[in-house]
């Protein structure tokens, strides 16, 4: 498998988030892995411009009021590169964010010669466009960039024709916009809040969304904002939500990814994001982090 850093942090509004590559590295992300029996190939950090060396005056494309449009292109379309080439050379992708954003890229990349599914691990819908977006803030807008939704219709770099709408699986949803809530029961994804989480239990909740994503496709894509968690667990998130979801619910639901992996290979590629080490107590999110990704190919706790 190969590691693919983005530290961007373009899509979101403060700084720090783009430090998380680094800090899931530092706990450990890689012995994690291979415990697994996995090869680790770290590829190392995308280059991605800085914030302060940016011209703010120079020209961004028009798509709405979506904040830094150009770095944001730039970094997607480099990711998904890094992405089709990891797949092109028989590596899983594992990339890490950078916030939710890199989605973007990593959609992109992972859908290019194939038709996807994708399980969205998230406290938010990120289903906003750049017409119903509150905050402007690209990181609330990757899966319906990805699907062409709204102005992303016309951008080209955005949107990852191969990911297939019936496919998108949102787990533990809790925090969504007004607009971003009718668009999502509009389409055709499936959405599973905190609630039926709370009614129906994980288990339950995780096999149906793997049932979905999975039906019918080359492969499921893995969205892991560490947002998804309850602050109490992953407190270094720049968005937290009260009422996440707990550590054992986490880990069951990446054991779940991994059990089906090893019984239909659908596992395609995986992105962990929003760890902002700035945010953070004493690196525990990046260690949930590298904790999960190793759940998620294979490692078992017990
Ligand atoms: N994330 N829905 C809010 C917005 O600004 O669009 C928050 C998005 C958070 C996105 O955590 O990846
Ligand atoms: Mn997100
Ligand atoms: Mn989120
Ligand atoms: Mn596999």
């Amino acid at each position: 498998m190969r590691i693919i850093g983005a530290p961007s942090d373009y899509g979101a509004n403060r700084r720090g988030v783009d430090m998380g590559p680094s800090a899931i590295r530092y706990a450990d992300l890689a012995a994690g892995i291979e415990v697994t029996g996995a090869t680790v190939h770290d590829a190392g950090d995308l280059a991605v411009p800085r914030a302060e060396e940016r011209d703010p005056d120079r020209e961004q494309p028009t798509v709405g009021k979506a904040k830094f449009l150009r770095e944001t292109r730039e970094v997607s379309r480099t990711l998904a590169d890094a992405v089709a080439d990891s797949l092109a050379d028989g590596e899983f992708p594992l990339v890490l964010g950078g916030d939710h954003s890199i989605a973007i890229g990593s959609l992109a990349g992972t859908a290019r010669d194939a038709e996807v599914g994708a399980v969205w691990f998230d406290a938010h819908g990120d289903f906003n466009t750049p017409e119903t977006s509150p905050s402007g803030n690209v990181h609330g807008m990757p899966v319906a960039a990805a699907l062409g939704k709204g102005s992303f219709a016309d951008a080209t770099w955005a949107r990852a024709d191969g990911l297939r709408e019936e496919n998108v699986v949102f787990v533990g949803l809790r925090d969504i916009d007004e607009h971003e809530r009718e668009a999502i029961n509009e389409s055709d994804v499936t959405a599973f809040t905190m609630s039926d989480i709370d009614e129906r239990g994980i288990s339950t909740v995780v096999e149906e969304a793997l049932d979905v994503a999975s039906a019918g496709v080359d492969g499921v894509h893995v969205s892991f904002d560490l947002d998804w968690l309850d602050p109490n667990e992953a407190p270094g998130v720049g968005t937290p939500v009260r009422g996440g979801a707990t550590y054992r619910e986490a880990h069951w639901a990446l054991e779940a990814v991994a059990n089906r992996d090893a019984e239909d290979g659908i596992l395609r590629s995986m992105e962990l994001v929003e760890v902002n080490p700035i945010l953070d107590q004493s690196n525990r999110t990046a260690e949930m982090a590298a904790e999960l990704a190793a759940s998620a190919l294979g490692k078992r706790i017990l």
